[in-house]
């Protein structure tokens, strides 16, 4: 058996969005469709592979798509869908490794080096077969899987043979396997870099490597080196695996029980915002909110409510919260001991330009609080509305579930 220092699967759903449309709708099978919005400002999160074959893309403008192929179907986007179809891929990968690196909707990494049962190339294309079929039998859809001893060889290989390929890239070929392909594929070569390069007649993975090295760092500086390193199939990155948490949660155990809604909302708001913070960061949604709330008595209740989409905006979210702790408080109306707060349903949010194209006001609120909290600590950042927070006593314990 060949030995791989590390073993790396990739996998990449095939078309993904486009195939749940045509799984779910039979009329739609075979046919060129194109998901995402038909207003004069929409755009393309995907196209099928159909309406591939006509230039139709990711993120161009929908009337543009619709230029190139007219006849094509324009179908919106349904994220719950496709936020619970990832989940079931996920709880695929992990049966064959904890060590799972998500990196968006539908493509994530999975570390099989320290899986005996999987690690090493002959294991790791036997693993890559059961997953595929796995996927297949589980979700109808396809997936495109690469195995490689590197995570950049792995995703370059899950791309080599798009819909339902499986491609293991052996260390000793990669440089061959590389040499012809163009050289946006090395990460870091954006587009803008991409056309630098090329005005230097350098197209392919293979030009990158003839180049005159000086040439290349006076031009790119360090990039240049690593650019180089990857072009000869050499990543010494390794798997960053999310533990997805089951839930984020913030409560707070008062000094004295409170029984005035006003402040009550106050500190649940707050909690919701910071709450929500944390899910932003680890950049997952929330599908569903639940509140604990606890009498002086000690009774303990929770409410819980389900959102109509994935979400970690926290007006969303406190809007899904809030009107279970004011029916609460009108059903019980007794003073709380305990309030708190959990996100719960948890799932990898996807790269936040895919699917924010608009950026909304809401969102940038968000980003900018986010901003501030990160920089000058929590305390300097409060909504209006969770002001009364500041002029209640301190809790008499404060702890993250
Ligand atoms: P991709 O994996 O990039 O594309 P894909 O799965 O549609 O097609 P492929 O077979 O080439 O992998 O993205 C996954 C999903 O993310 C895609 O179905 C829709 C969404 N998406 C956007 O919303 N906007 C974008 O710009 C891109 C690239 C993807
Ligand atoms: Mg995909």
């Amino acid at each position: 058996m060949t030995c791989w220092p590390r073993t790396i699967l990739h996998l990449d759903m095939d078309a993904f969005y486009a195939a749940v449309e045509q799984r779910d709708n039979p009329a739609l099978r075979g046919k060129p469709i194109l998901v995402g919005g038909s207003g004069r400002r929409g755009v393309v999160t995907t196209a099928s592979y159909e309406a591939r074959v006509f230039g139709c893309r990711s993120a161009m403008p929908t009337g543009q798509a619709l230029a190139l192929c007219p006849h094509a179907i324009v179908v919106p986007v349904r994220m719950e869908k496709y936020a619970a179809e990832s989940r079931r891929v996920r709880t695929i990968l992990e049966r064959f490794s904890p060590d799972i690196e998500p990196i968006s909707i539908d493509e994530a990494f999975v570390d099989l080096t320290n899986v005996p049962a999987h690690a090493g190339p002959e294991r790791a294309l036997a693993a890559a077969k059961e997953i595929k079929q796995a996927v297949r039998d589980t979700t109808s859809l396809t997936a495109s899987i690469g195995v490689a001893a590197n995570k950049f060889l792995a995703k370059v290989a899950s791309d080599l043979h798009k819909p339902d390929g499986l491609t293991v890239i052996p260390p000793g070929d990669a440089e061959a396997i590389l040499a012809p392909l163009p050289v946006s594929v090395i990460w870091g070569v954006g587009k803008v870099a991409a056309q630098r390069l090329a005005a230097l007649n350098i197209r392919t993975v293979a030009d990158l490597l003839a180049a005159d090295r000086a040439m290349l760092e006076s031009q790119f500086g360090s990039a240049a080196a690593h650019w180089r390193e990857l072009a000869r199939g050499r990543d010494v990155r390794s798997v960053h695996p999310s533990r997805v948490n089951k839930s984020i949660g913030k409560e707070h155990t008062f000094s004295t029980d409170i029984a005035d809604p006003i402040r009550l909302r106050a500190i649940l708001l707050e909690e919701v915002e910071q709450a929500a913070r944390s899910l932003r960061e680890d950049r997952l949604l929330c599908g569903c909110v639940s509140l604990k709330l606890r009498h002086p008595s000690f009774k303990t209740y929770s409410r819980a409510r389900t959102l109509p989409a994935p979400t970690d905006s926290t007006d969303e979210l406190f809007a899904a919260a809030w009107p279970l702790l004011n029916q609460f408080l009108t059903d019980s109306p007794s003073p709380l001991r305990l309030l708190g707060v959990s996100l719960q349903s948890l799932t990898p949010a996807d790269e936040p330009t895919l699917f924010a194209p608009a950026d909304s006001p809401r969102d940038r609120v968000d980003a900018l609080t986010d901003r501030i909290a990160a920089r000058f600590g929590r305390h300097a950042i409060q909504r209006a509305a969770s002001m009364d927070r500041a002029v209640m006593r301190r809790p008499r314990s404060s702890e993250d579930a």
